[in-house]
């Protein structure tokens, strides 16, 4: 048996231990339903917190000796863009590459927030009605208390999605930072979920049953003493089985279109949270 035989894909070296591949590989092989992880690894635009660049080479890297994957599941690498300017161009070509090549599922683990946009935008690209953007957040992300002009970063980006109706709605579920608390004018298409227990969660999330969506996981949605190592954290956040819970309801429920990881700072003590939040974007996939 020749070694070409043996390796006809590579060894699990990516993200859960899934499959590392390319375009080639996807291409000819490639189903829909498939979910295709790739990582960028420079921060795009934060407006709050310390940097976590390199977290989606940390991410896979914790996460690929584990074999929590399911078949049907690949790692496209880590994706270089030439600045981070383009990168949210960059990020949206990928996602929608995947889509349109074999109807996968684009699945984006990133270092700022801001990086969702892109992956969300290239999720959408061959859709006539926009998805519901669901973000699991300790923040709204709204830019609530920026101008409407300055709304690109990790504080702002939901804002600009829901200007620009890139989704139909978003629902945040675990929104629980200080400027969760202030009275600001209602903002048009944003709901949260002001709940953290998945039964409590998931009874509100309900009539998003049948529904296209977007899942978005913002590593501080979890308690701190499950994910210490988030730029941003929050006390009382949700627990890891409320959470994986949660995203096993929408897996099975809804149509999921794309998704995203980020906000994790690589660091020796993180309790594993990476593979806490590796087993949530896996069990979106029906
Ligand atoms: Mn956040």
């Amino acid at each position: 048996m020749s070694a070409q035989t043996v390796l006809s894909i590579s060894p699990k070296l990516g993200y859960a231990g899934a499959p590392l591949v390319d375009w080639d590989y996807l291409t000819k092989h490639g189903q829909a339903g498939d979910f295709v992880f790739f990582g960028y690894d420079q921060e795009i635009s934060r407006r709050y917190g310390p940097s976590n660049a390199g977290a989606a080479s940390f991410v896979r890297a914790h996460t690929s000796t584990i074999d929590l994957v399911q078949p049907g599941t690949y790692d496209l690498g880590t994706i270089a863009s030439s600045s981070p300017a383009e990168a949210i161009g960059e990020i949206a070509a990928t996602a929608a590459r995947i889509v349109s090549t074999f109807g996968g599922v684009p699945v984006l683990v990133a270092c700022d927030h801001t990086a969702s946009v892109g992956a969300l935008l290239g999720s959408i690209q061959e859709r006539s009605v926009a998805p519901v953007y669901v973000y699991f957040d300790a923040h709204f992300d709204l830019g609530r208390n920026c101008a409407p002009d300055d709304l690109i970063h990790n504080g702002g980006f939901v804002g600009e999605i829901l200007r620009n109706k890139w989704a139909s709605c978003a629902v945040n579920v675990g929104g629980r930072s200080v400027t969760a608390h202030v009275s600001y004018p209602a903002t048009a298409d944003f709901v949260n979920v002001p709940a953290y227990r998945s039964d409590a969660v998931i009874a509100r999330l309900e009539p998003l049953a049948g529904q296209s969506i977007f899942v978005s996981i913002d590593a501080d949605v979890l308690d701190p003493s499950v994910a210490p190592n988030v730029p941003c954290p929050e006390p009382n956040g949700m627990s890891a089985a409320d959470l994986l819970a949660c995203c096993q309801w929408l897996g099975q429920h809804c149509d999921v279109i794309g998704a995203d990881l980020s906000e994790i700072l690589p660091s020796s003590d993180s309790r594993n949270c990476e593979l806490t939040l590796m087993s949530c974007l896996l069990a979106l996939k029906k």
